[in-house]
């Protein structure tokens, strides 16, 4: 579904609903028009009666959600002269600010928390060229050092706190109600830094107005039980999860979540480890739908409302598998139920193997 012919990326669908004018220069890779997958064994297996649906952002260009704020981030920020952007972030903003910044011949630094980005996310950052620095402390640390740098002339800070990026990410339920016809009955997603489930709900709620819905969403976010601050209603010291791009223990856009959840009729809950690691790999193998264990913290949040009587008979539910399975690496081999083993170069040898 993804560059279909004559897509042009998030900024050029929905021009009207954004800020940018003709002197905008338009930096994308055609992030955007994601695939809306429906997961039926899956909810068969946790003994659902609704129809789920997954807005698959794992196959944006640097595959993860961030792509659609940071067309629009990037684009703003080469409009008003910047010759650097830079963010801190658990790897996701990071990659999606190096490939943008690349693409605009801008320079990106990075800060990530050193030792706990996804290999994959790391690797996407040097490719693209960016300056990337660990610092040795976690993501809401490298944040705070971030803010500091905004005030600096021609440096343009992308992340969330930067309001353009909740801009461009609130596209994604614009897609969603333009793929179902209408805005679903609920609509989950993990919560990090919380800009996501911030800009989902602006999107609904911009769509309603406009009159191209009818409705609006619960907005259910989920954290990771180690790293759930908006659940606990303090901010974590030192959050821990074993969904690193999560790893947040004080959330830029807490008091947007809090409007969301509240204004929707939804909930802000948590979930633990356990629970995202089964899910990540019940739909995997359920469904051939490999996501990053952040996005996993979605699919376990449903199963734990589903499980407690939440979801009504014959609801439509979107959950967003906000980044791709091969960012993280590390943790699909350390969690897959299974090994690859080794044979000789035997037919005999691999017939046994097989079971045969
Ligand atoms: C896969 O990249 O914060 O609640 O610095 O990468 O909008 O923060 C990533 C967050 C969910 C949470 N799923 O979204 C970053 C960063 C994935 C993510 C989230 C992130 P927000």
């Amino acid at each position: 579904m993804q560059n279909t012919a004559g897509w042009r990326g998030v900024i050029d669908r929905y021009r009207d609903q954004l800020p940018v004018s003709d002197a905008t220069p338009v930096v994308t890779l055609l992030e955007g028009n994601t695939p809306l997958v429906r997961v039926p064994d899956f909810v068969k297996a946790i003994a659902g009666e609704f129809d789920l649906y997954l807005k698959y952002e794992g196959v944006n260009p640097t595959c993860s959600f961030k792509d659609r704020g940071m067309t629009l981030a990037v684009s703003k920020a080469k409009e008003r002269g910047a010759q650097v952007v830079v963010c801190a972030s658990t790897g996701n903003t990071s990659a999606a600010a190096a490939a943008y910044a690349a693409r605009a011949g801008m320079q990106c630094v990075v800060l990530i928390p050193e030792g706990n980005i996804a290999l994959g996310k790391l690797a996407q950052s040097l490719m693209y060229g960016a300056q990337t620095l660990q610092i040795q402390g976690n993501f809401d640390q490298a944040l705070d050092i971030v803010r500091g740098l905004g005030e600096t002339k021609g440096v343009e800070v992308v992340n969330s706190i930067n309001p353009v990026r909740i801009e461009g990410q609130k596209t994604a339920a614009f897609e969603v109600c333009d793929a179902l016809g209408d805005a679903p009955d609920f609509h989950f997603l993990p919560v990090g830094n919380a800009g996501n489930i911030t800009a989902y709900w602006k999107g609904y709620q911009q769509y309603e107005e406009a009159a191209k819905s009818d409705t609006l969403p619960r907005m259910m976010g989920f954290q990771a039980a180690g790293a759930a601050p908006i659940v606990g209603g303090d901010p974590v010291t030192n959050p821990e999860t074993v969904a690193s791009a999560i790893r947040i223990g004080n959330p830029a856009s807490w008091q947007g979540a809090k409007a969301a959840v509240q204004f929707s009729g939804g909930k802000i809950d948590k979930v633990t480890d356990e629970q995202i690691v089964s899910a990540y790999k019940q739909l995997a193998s359920s469904e051939g739908v490999f996501v990053e264990p952040a996005s996993a913290a979605a699919l376990a949040g449903i199963i734990k409302v589903s499980a407690a009587g939440g979801i009504d008979e014959g609801s439509i539910v979107v959950a967003t598998m906000t980044g791709h399975g091969l960012k993280d690496p590390d943790s699909a081999v350390t969690y897959a139920n299974s090994e690859a083993k080794v044979v000789p170069v035997d037919l005999e040898a691999v017939k046994t193997a097989m079971g045969l």
